[in-house]
């Protein structure tokens, strides 16, 4: 029987990763399909809602939304809570996480540099530290969202923070979630667990 296939774009971040530190995590021995951007506009109309990443369980249909990956391979390996209600929780902030993903994504395509710096300086003095003040306000003391537990929330949070926060994108400062002290321990316990530490340090990436 054929591998499951995550397929996303040739880069190491955004919603594509979380869902391949997801499937390492979790043990499943996946085929890590990396496309070509030159080869994106034909792939496009193949998959189920124009978008990647697809997850490809093996002789199943494709599953489209990284939130939806995520949470199901999350509830399959122990990653997603068990509780209904937590589980729910845990949708949620994942939810926010991609309300701001659309809030700062049309501001890549700004190709005025005036135009881009203004609606990037809107995000980080208002869009970005309300984000942050928000999620701060529903986490706990723990490492992690869950406890003392990664589950794949910590992942989708890890992952915006890592962006965020990379000095890579123009205008928003390093410093834009300094004031949200809970998100940082969660970006921290990810960044340091073994896990993700062992699938960042991959030869091949
Ligand atoms: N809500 C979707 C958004 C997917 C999405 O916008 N993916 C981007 C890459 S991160 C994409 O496919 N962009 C190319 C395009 O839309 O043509 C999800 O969470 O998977």
């Amino acid at each position: 029987m054929s591998k499951p296939r995550l397929v996303y774009f040739d880069f190491a971040g955004s919603r594509g990763e979380e869902c391949r530190i997801a499937l390492h995590l979790a043990g499943v021995d996946f085929d890590d399909v990396r496309i070509p951007t030159a080869d994106w506009p034909k792939l496009k109309p193949q998959t189920p809602f124009g978008s990647l990443p697809v997850f490809e369980p093996a002789g199943k249909p494709p599953l489209a939304q990284s939130n939806a990956i995520l949470v199901y391979i999350g509830r399959q390996h122990g990653l997603h809570p068990k509780d209904d209600l937590e589980a729910a929780y845990h949708e949620a902030l994942m939810c926010y996480v991609e309300d701001l993903r659309s809030i700062v994504g049309p501001t890549l395509r700004i190709t005025d540099e005036a135009q881009k710096r203004s609606a990037r300086e809107a995000l980080a003095s208002n869009d970005l530290p309300t984000w942050g003040a928000n999620v701060e306000r529903l986490l706990g003391e723990s490492s992690f969202v869950g406890g003392d537990k990664l589950n794949v929330v910590d992942l989708k949070l890890y992952m915006i923070v890592r962006w965020l926060t990379s000095g890579t994108v123009d205008y928003v400062p390093t410093t834009v979630f300094d004031h949200c002290p809970k998100l940082q321990r969660v970006f921290r316990s990810v960044s340091e667990h073994a896990g993700v530490k062992a699938w960042l340090a991959r030869a091949t990436r």
